[in-house]
């Protein structure tokens, strides 16, 4: 039986400093379901699992924090009631800021052991006591592997190995998580490595450290990885990402590869309203790797 594509969004922007990517699930679905409707690609919308409250961004170290573990809390029991991860599903995430993937992701390996792969300009591998901005769309990462945040998201223990863990296409990482980031096991792929050593080289690298010992990898894309001549309405964009060709090169190397889920984040279309073009890029994106 094919799998049925399950679509959840989370309109939330509370990890990041900027409001509009609350708006990124509408803007995905306007370009995404057409896409899936002419494919004849089956798919259910599950609908988003929305904000509890709204959060005043009041200066801290961890930005939100309460609002955003409850919002998690709520995800989890959304995605547990409507078995979004059911064996004939192929879950896709909507976001909202980077910050909704974590319960997400969560959910994903309570059902299997997996890798992860995090295309992204940043490393958002900040903890509360290095971040420069207290930003939690920017510890995320770190908490899927057991530091920083962890524990406030009522977890003991990391969610993701970090040798399974991949971060690719970054070109903006502040210099304490760098330093973090060296200390740990995860593997980071810069851009100026996938300038030199090519897109196909990276991924098959990070295809092969994401699959060590596990059972499936998630990709996770925060449309920032792209450039913004491309991708401009995004939250943070920064200059010297990754082009529309990549994007054959993605998922020619994921062909055949045991994908578990994805999700794609941090469109924010208030940056501009007449035009969808980012949605659409993460929508042809989403559509060459389901088409796989
Ligand atoms: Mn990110």
């Amino acid at each position: 039986m094919p799998q049925t594509i399950a679509i959840v969004g989370m309109p939330s922007c509370m990890g990041g400093n900027r409001y509009g990517c609350e708006q990124g699930p509408r803007a995905l679905r306007h370009a995404l379901f057409p896409l899936l409707d002419k494919k004849s690609i089956p798919f259910e919308d599950y609908g988003n699992v929305t904000e509890p409250c709204v959060c005043g961004l009041k200066s801290s170290k961890a930005k939100c924090l309460a609002e955003i573990a409850s919002l998690h809390n709520q995800a989890t029991k959304f995605f547990q009631d409507n078995e979004i991860f059911k064996k004939s599903h192929f879950p896709i995430l909507l976001g909202g800021d980077h910050s909704v993937n974590y319960p997400f992701i969560r959910e994903a390996a309570r059902h299997k052991k997996i890798g992860l792969i995090w295309f992204d300009a940043h490393g958002d591998f900040n903890t509360p006591d290095i971040s420069p901005s207290g930003n939690i769309h920017g510890m995320v990462l770190a908490a899927l592997a057991g530091h920083g945040l962890t524990h406030s998201f009522g977890d003991d223990k990391a969610i993701i190995n970090e040798a399974n863990i991949c971060i690719v296409g970054t070109r903006d990482v502040d210099p304490d998580e760098s330093e973090l980031l060296k200390k740990t096991n995860v593997h980071v792929f810069s851009m100026k490595e996938i300038k030199k050593r090519g897109l196909k080289a990276v991924l098959e690298d990070a295809i092969a450290a994401a699959g060590q010992g596990t059972k499936g990898i998630h990709l996770s894309f925060d449309m920032d990885v792209f450039d913004p001549t491309i991708a401009p309405h995004v939250s943070t964009p920064v200059p010297g990402g990754l082009l529309k060709k990549d994007i054959k090169t993605i998922a020619h190397c994921f062909k055949n590869q045991n994908l578990t889920s994805l999700d794609a984040v941090e469109i924010n279309p208030s940056k501009n309203m007449d035009e969808n073009e980012t949605a659409e890029l993460a929508a042809r994106l989403l559509l060459a790797l389901i088409e796989n």
